[in-house]
């Protein structure tokens, strides 16, 4: 039973209350400089904060500083007790002239602070983490990001416990302090909002190395883990220099503080923290060698250091007027991080691997009751916000301004947004302008793509006449509604378009930049002499579905020898996807087409093997639901199942020679890496043909393997099998890795993400394990995360899945809505699948609703799911 908060006729309760874009009105105080003096220790930590404030503008306002679970101990106005007042969290203080000087005095306890956010404990460090409203868990400060100041920072702590003492900017002194005490002040020089305000207190070790600048300035760089972690941190240095070189070279940006800092946590909400000059990871983003870490990881991790990295410019020199504005930075440094991963290693692959995560998790978000556009027009919570919407359909916006304007134009507008709002607060709005301004294009109608949610679908059909040797593409767009927003404009939708030779394969006349601007639209090719392939959406120019009346002829033609790379693994992907749903629609399962297409592909010498790995892998449960109306989960699998069968019986030749072509885990080229990642696609295929043979293909696979990628494939195999092997692998890797919590986090996950009958009771033992732990949110989303996203095993028939994720849900709750929050989108969607699930699904997100006390995070996911 849901109770009266979730009754739309009745008004939210305040701090349910969403807060509108259309509001924003700048502050009313200004802070320009900070004094923070923090007396640290985890059980209790004495906050006293020194704000120098200005009024901003004409008005009688008091000075409103936002607290979370703070009360003050102390609130002095120029050395004054002052008259203050608490309104809900929000400290009012009432100042007469237009400046002053406020201190304020809180006691904070980081042990307490099982959200995450603000300073908490992790292991025996303490740590901060302040994005998006962290800061006024530390101290009453107006917390909002267009208030920049400027920081200097005393930490005192007990130095045996935390002999190394972190902040931003520089280190200005130190010294020693009575009762084995020490403190430090540092400084940092650039204004920044409270949001990248970061300190750390701990016992770690650096890896230190250096940068030489293209100016010519020596840059030191540290990365702080514990003593025994430092042997793997050789990857994220080297990406760290990598990274600061790209952001040099391709945008002409130069780092700006004399120190670089990385921390490495154990306890982290996401993946990373840009904070300035202190950047705080999530451990699993820093840490990797070959025998704990895989490739997958080895590349997340230059990522993810990239990506930080990056907001140095594209966040912080030039940060985010309001929490709408949140893509202005994500957005754009996504592309920035897209792009660097790119240029590093195999472009058309990373390519494949970010468009498969758009589809993965952006596209079902934007179908979904939580859609919402890359800038979004309210929000509940804010930490709601932090979705692939904003992040990746924001960075495919920013490529398709990148597509329309040509990389030279692209920087000239790059350069000009960085020049004219460095060290300010701005909005996607000033984004989109300077790229205007400097390239001379008209991006008005491009602008929707901000305020549209909803992925559009493109219909595309060609027809030819031979006769007048003219092709003539026909385009239609349609923008589905979501919710709030019907009745959508007509997007500008950036199309690359090739005709090939039905014969060679070889492009007829130039690649094309289709704008497609109206609803429906013809393009004309001239001197089209022979039958034409549509080549379409070309390397995934716009985040869009493309339907098209090509026959599985034509799709086999082009995923065989399209020559731009995503096109030709999209038509392989199409022909696997088509199957599908026929299969699943009742027809007998057509697997020809695919077949001959995987085949050609693997007998292909001038493919890298990594690009055939991805092509050879059938749509996900979850990306084949994506295209149904009404999802009847063991159907999809059943047919899925039934694909791969087919296509591990057909070519299993080929396939185990590709299995048994391996690389020492040493060769982290792109060649030995692309070997691994084909090897492991190999044998999860075989042994779909085979279960008794893979197991025993995949046993010697795990027991052969020097390295954790090869290793993590088999045990992946294995996991879904009912063999001996399979228990026997588990019990090793276990043994092995018990007391390595990532690589233990690995064994959970597999084990959620496993595809067979016993599954669900596994998942439920695992949540009962010794090792399995709610408050660390890397082992929760392990076990959690990976399992709600295993589509058939989740939606059991029983809507056991959706009990065991509601209870999880509920209890994370209570410790850490953030973590909690994220874990509800999977029950969101119960529109999309069959009445029986849709129905045990929706009980289950009406009994979160119903529970009391429910966080604002948790509120805002759950209700929107219900409308
Ligand atoms: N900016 C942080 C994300 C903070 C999330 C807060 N809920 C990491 C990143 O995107 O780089
Ligand atoms: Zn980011």
């Amino acid at each position: 039973m849901a109770d009266t908060r979730m009754n739309p006729e009745a008004p939210p309760a305040p701090e349910h209350a969403p807060i509108f874009r259309k509001d924003y009105e700048p502050p009313r105080w200004w802070v320009p400089e900070i004094h923070l003096d923090l007396d640290l220790s985890a059980a209790s930590t004495r906050v006293t904060a020194t704000l120098e404030v200005t009024r901003n503008g004409d008005h009688d306002e008091p000075l409103r500083l936002a607290g979370d679970e703070l009360r003050p101990l102390a609130v002095r106005v120029d050395g004054k007790d002052a008259a203050w007042t608490l309104d809900g969290d929000d400290l009012v203080v009432p100042i007469e002239g237009d400046k002053a000087t406020v201190e304020t005095q809180v006691e904070i306890a980081p042990e307490k602070n099982s959200q995450l956010m603000g300073l908490y404990a992790s292991g025996g460090l303490l740590c901060t983490q302040c994005e998006s409203e962290g800061f006024r868990r530390i101290t009453f400060h107006p917390d909002r990001p267009d208030v920049l100041s400027r920081y200097r920072v005393t930490m005192h702590a007990d130095k045996a416990r935390h002999p190394v003492l972190l902040a931003n900017g520089n280190e200005v002194e130190t010294g020693d302090e009575e009762d084995g005490r020490h403190y430090a002040v540092w400084e940092d020089p650039f204004p920044k909002p409270s949001y990248l305000f970061a300190l750390v207190a701990g016992d770690l070790a650096a890896n230190r190395d250096h940068f030489t600048t293209m100016s010519g300035r020596k840059v030191d760089l540290a990365i702080w883990v514990r003593e025994k972690d430092l042997p793997k941190t050789a990857h994220a240095m080297q990406a760290l220099k990598d990274s600061m070189k790209w952001d040099e070279e391709v945008y002409g940006r130069e780092y700006d503080l004399d120190l670089f800092n990385i921390v490495a946590v154990d306890d982290f909400n996401f993946g990373a923290m840009e904070n300035k000059g202190l950047n705080i990871f999530n451990s699993r983003y820093i840490l990797a060698d070959e025998d704990t870490a895989t490739d997958g990881d080895f590349d997340n991790i230059a990522g993810v250091v990239a990506h930080e990295y990056f907001h140095n410019w594209s966040g912080n020199r030039v940060t985010c007027r309001d929490w709408f504005q949140l893509s202005l930075k994500e957005g754009f440094t996504v592309f920035r991080d897209q792009c660097f991963s790119q240029d590093m290693g195999s472009e058309a692959v990373k390519r494949i691997e970010d468009v498969r995560l758009l589809r993965a998790v952006q596209f079902p978000e934007d179908s979904g009751p939580l859609a919402h556009p890359v800038r979004p027009e309210s929000y509940i919570e804010i930490a709601n916000f932090y979705t692939a919407t904003v992040y990746n359909k924001g960075a495919e916006l920013i490529r398709m301004m990148h597509t329309i304007l040509g990389p030279e134009k692209f920087r000239a507008g790059s350069d000009l947004y960085f020049d004219r709002h460095d060290g300010e607060a701005a909005t996607c709005e000033d984004f989109v302008k300077a790229m205007e301004d400097a390239s001379g294009a008209d991006l008005s109608q491009f602008r929707l793509w901000y305020s549209q949610a909803g992925t559009p679908t493109v219909t595309a059909h060609l027809d030819h006449d031979p006769a007048s040797g003219r092709a003539v593409l026909r385009l239609q767009q349609e923008v589905p509604d979501t919710p709030g927003q019907t009745d959508k404009q007509p997007m500008a939708i950036p199309l690359r378009v090739a005709l090939l030779s039905e014969q060679s394969g070889e492009p007829i006349g130039e690649e094309r930049l289709v704008m497609l601007g109206e609803t429906r639209q013809s393009v004309t090719f001239e001197d089209v002499n022979e039958p034409p392939l549509l080549s379409i959406n070309r390397g995934f120019s716009a985040p869009v579905t493309i339907k098209t009346d090509r026959d599985d002829r034509e799709l086999q033609l082009l995923a065989a020898s399209d020559p731009d790379p995503f096109a030709r693994y999209e038509a392989g992907q199409d022909l696997m996807m088509r199957a599908l749903l026929s299969a699943i629609d009742g027809e007998p399962l057509h697997t020809d087409a695919a077949i001959e297409a995987a085949r050609a592909t693997l007998a292909d010498d001038s493919l890298d093997p990594a690009f055939k790995a991805e092509a050879l892998i059938v749509p996900s449960e979850s990306m084949i639901g994506e295209r149904l109306d009404s999802i009847d989960p063991d159907k999809v699998h059943g047919a899925r199942d039934a694909l791969r069968k087919a296509i591990g019986e057909a070519l299993s030749d080929p396939l185990r020679a590709a299995q048994a072509d391996g690389a020492p885990g040493a060769d982290r080229s792109g060649e030995g890496m692309g070997k691994r990642k084909l090897r492991g696609v190999a044998l999860a295929t075989l042994a779909a043909a085979d279960p008794a043979e893979g197991a025993r293909l995949a046993k010697a696979h795990y027991d052969a393997a020097d390295n954790m990628t090869d290793r993590s494939h088999a045990l992946g195999v294995l996991a879904s099998l009912d063999a001996p092997e399979r228990d026997a692998a588990f019990a090793d890797f276990y043994a092995r890795y018990r007391e390595d919590s990532l690589v233990l986090d690995k064994w959970f996950a597999l084990q959620a993400m496993a595809q067979r009958e016993a599954a669900l009771d596994e998942v439920e033992a695992l949540a009962c394990h010794p090792d399995f732990s709610m408050k660390n949110p890397n082992r929760l989303r392990a076990l959690v995360g990976s399992f709600s996203a295993n589509q058939w095993v989740f939606h059991h028939a029983s809507g056991r899945g959706y009990k065991l994720l509601a209870d999880m849900i509920v209890a994370a709750d209570k410790l850490n809505p953030q973590v909690a929050a994220r874990m509800v989108p999977p029950l969101g969607r119960w529109r999309r699948f069959e009445p029986g699930r849709a129905q045990l699904m929706r009980e289950a997100l009406e009994r979160i609703a119903g529970e009391a006390g429910l966080s604002k995070d948790v509120f805002e996911q759950v209700s929107k799911s219900l409308t």
